[in-house]
């Protein structure tokens, strides 16, 4: 078979080839080392050196046609086995890229963060305390003897371990942090509190408290009044109405509650006083020797006031179409 009945041949077996191994015989049997055109390489030595030359030459560039096309189509086979096999798979490379939505922080951490920043630049200090609680600090400690009907004002969430419980408040951090520290301090604690009570729009059996706790040699009341004021100012960032009334709690004498106005109804946000010197006592501190203020506020209700939020259980039912909007 002469040079060029040899390209077209190979030419139409190329095209027509549809498998991948096809083509890999094709180029055994055309380019390589026991192919057809090696043969007429072999066969060179038995010419005249004029027509050595002339052949050789013509069988260099077939060889190399045959093996770009080769290469051309084993691409293109590539390329239909790869969407084939895409098919097959159910993707559709085509369809534009899901876009990954970034989160953001739940509205009550954002609250949080903007409390502790406030009190931050007042010189308090973020304190942290445990969730799960002994009675001793989350109501002995705190001047709530057994029996006496105030424990019932905290409503609780008591473990099968004996004795111990879900805080009611943040207040037990104050006698965790006397403990370990001497006055002078100002403290806040953030934290989780959880009552076992009947819910409604202002109240969640979880919920977030702030607690604050200033002690030094004359802290009074107007203290913690001009800071409580400062940190509404700060907070609202507009003007307020803000309530103060008396109020009872044991670990506090005198003790007040504050109410912020929306809406024209009054919202109840926090508890306060000057620290009950049994409370010092507990913690082992000289109550003739320090005074101070504490407060606990409720971070949920401030959230509540600050976006006009009116339903607590808002926050905690995971509906991305109320979250979404902070
Ligand atoms: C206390 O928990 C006291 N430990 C506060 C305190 C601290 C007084 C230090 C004196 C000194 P009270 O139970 O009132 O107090 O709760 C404080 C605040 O938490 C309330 O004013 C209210 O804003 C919020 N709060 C109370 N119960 C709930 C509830 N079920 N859901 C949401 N917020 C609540």
């Amino acid at each position: 078979m002469d040079l060029k009945s040899l390209k077209i041949k190979a030419q139409e077996k190329i095209q027509k080839t549809k498998e991948l191994k096809d083509l890999d015989s094709l180029w055994r049997e055309y380019i390589g080392k026991k192919g057809k055109i090696s043969k007429i390489f072999n066969a060179l030595k038995d010419l005249s050196e004029e027509e050595r030359r002339k052949i050789g030459k013509q069988a260099n560039e077939i060889k190399e046609q045959i093996r770009h096309l080769i290469e051309e189509k084993r691409k293109e086979l590539l390329e239909k086995e790869t969407s084939k096999q895409e098919m097959e798979s159910g993707i559709d490379v085509t369809l534009p890229g899901k876009k990954i939505e970034g989160g953001h922080l739940h509205p009550l951490t954002q609250v949080l963060e903007r409390i502790e920043e406030i009190f931050g630049k007042m010189g308090f200090s973020i304190v942290e305390g445990p969730d799960i609680e002994n009675e001793w600090y989350n109501f002995d400690a705190l001047n709530i003897p057994k029996d006496h009907p105030a424990r019932d004002l905290w409503d609780t969430l008591w473990l099968k371990i004996p004795k111990l419980l879900l805080r009611t408040h943040t207040s037990p951090v104050q006698i965790h942090y006397m403990e370990k520290n001497n006055p002078p301090f100002r403290i806040v604690v953030p934290g989780r509190v959880f009552r076992y009570e009947a819910t409604d729009f202002s109240h969640e059996i979880q919920f977030y408290q702030l607690e604050g706790l200033m002690v030094d040699k004359d802290i009074s009341l107007a203290n913690l009044k001009a800071i409580l004021i400062q940190f509404f100012k700060n907070f609202f960032g507009r003007e307020v109405k803000i309530r103060f009334r008396p109020g009872y709690f044991p670990f506090t004498e005198p003790s007040i509650e504050a109410d912020i106005r929306l809406n024209r109804k009054w919202m109840e946000v926090l508890g306060a006083g000057m620290v009950h010197p049994n409370v010092f006592k507990a913690a082992r501190l000289n109550p003739h020797n320090w005074q101070g203020f504490a407060f606990g506020m409720g971070v949920d209700r401030l959230a509540m006031l600050k976006y006009k939020i009116n339903d607590i259980r808002l926050f905690y039912n995971g509906d991305l179409r109320f979250l979404e909007q902070f």
